[in-house]
């Protein structure tokens, strides 16, 4: 198909038939999209970086959902192992979400001259295709901004954050499935084949593979503890805070600041244990270098010591499929209580810490005493425990 605006490669189905004259005006005039990278092979080499990336995100983010909130009949399965597994697939979901804005950008830009296409609908399927579309790219575009925002603990709308993005999930992979298919040939015809050196792609594309080596190098860090040094944009440095650990709710927000004198740690078991804090520290101490994988993408190593709770649970007649429910002195809060399933539990390296790096624990860390276990969600290593109920 020839192209009357350039004479160059064939652009996106154009020419097609002009709007009526009266409509001719902004960007349904023609020749307004003078660049001849609104072309498929453009779209196509982006859109695979861009599909891959959604695809890593929906992965790892469904594994991330979950860890943290699993389903019934698999919430009593889930292994503790690998120790960094939770570190390793949220770090990457942070990373390609990060890299998918710019690719976003780059692709909306290639096709977005087709948004003023003539007529705006061919045929019925015609138009499930653009509505297929207009869904993929607004939910992607709420998907990544709610994503990014969340990076920074900013939380400026009114609906649940995870629950929200979740949902998005399934819209954009169904989308986008949908999309792939509508446009299977196109693709096809442009995977391998560069029709013609086309001035400007390469530079195009160069820019746009700097733009995301550029904001990966610059976030990455806040997960890749070899690229921390490059940590220049991530809301975080895994290494800033109190004893070189981060917080995301401090003891003053927890309202935990004060611990009261005569703390003891109780654990309702089928023998109630009643333990004060030199109860705890006269048990055999146990060190396991763990990570604490925040959610929001940054994670950082620390060497946790104190009780194993395996050893706690014993004492106290707990079975060994027990689930457990851990729960703060924090009052209110999300995190105020969770739950674990006996393969943490029962882990040898799940401790409720007394120490971390070889210091008693901050009072923003959970002082006196907190959970930390292998694989597991920073959301759910609970901070200042107060009781450990068996639930059988
Ligand atoms: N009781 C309680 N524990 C909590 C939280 C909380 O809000 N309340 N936040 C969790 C979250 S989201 C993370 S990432 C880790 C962070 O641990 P740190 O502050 O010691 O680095 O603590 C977890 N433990
Ligand atoms: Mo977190």
């Amino acid at each position: 198909m020839k192209d009357t605006t350039t004479g160059g490669p064939r652009r996106f189905d154009l020419p097609l038939p002009q709007p009526p004259a009266r409509l001719r005006i902004g960007p349904l005039r023609e020749g307004t999209f003078r660049s001849p990278l609104h072309e498929p092979r453009t779209a196509v080499v982006i859109g695979r970086w861009l599909g891959a990336a959604i695809v890593l995100c929906f992965l790892t983010g469904l594994l991330s959902h979950i860890l943290q909130d699993p389903p019934g009949w698999l919430r009593d399965h889930l292994p503790s192992r690998p120790v960094n597994g939770y570190r390793v697939t949220q770090g990457l979901h942070v990373i390609a979400g990060t890299a998918a804005i710019p690719l976003l950008g780059a692709k909306l830009w290639t096709v977005y001259p087709k948004l003023f296409e003539w007529p705006p609908a061919r045929s019925v399927r015609h138009l499930l295709e653009r509505l297929a579309i207009a869904v993929l790219v607004a939910a992607t575009l709420l998907e990544l901004f709610t994503g990014l925002l969340n990076t920074l603990q900013w939380y400026p709308w009114p609906f649940p954050f995870r629950q929200t993005h979740f949902w998005l999930g399934w819209i954009i992979t169904g989308a986008l499935l949908l999309h792939v298919a509508a446009k299977a040939a196109t693709i096809g015809e442009h995977w391998w084949r560069v029709r013609a050196a086309l001035p400007g792609r390469r530079a195009f594309l160069g820019t746009v593979t700097a733009s995301v080596a550029a904001v990966t190098v610059t976030t990455a860090g806040q997960s890749v503890p070899w690229l921390r040094g490059l940590d220049l944009l991530a809301p975080r440095r895994p290494d800033l805070g109190p004893q070189g650990l981060p917080v995301n709710r401090t003891a003053a927000q927890a309202g935990t600041t004060t611990v009261p004198a005569d703390w003891q740690l109780t654990v309702d078991g089928p023998v109630p244990l009643r333990l004060t804090l030199a109860d705890l520290r006269a048990m055999p101490e146990h060190t396991a270098r763990l990570p604490i994988a925040c959610v929001e993408g940054w994670s950082a190593a620390a060497e946790w010591t104190g009780v194993r709770l395996r050893d706690l649970l014993d004492r106290a007649g707990a079975p060994p499929g027990a689930r457990l429910r851990i729960v703060s002195l924090e009052v209110s809060g999300p995190y105020a209580a969770t739950e674990m399933a006996p393969t943490y539990a029962r882990d040898p390296l799940t401790l409720l810490a007394l120490t971390v790096n070889g210091r008693v624990l901050d009072a923003d860390h959970g002082y006196p005493a907190r959970i930390i276990a292998p694989n597991r969600p920073g959301v759910l290593q609970t901070k200042w425990v107060s009781r450990i109920e068996v639930l059988g």
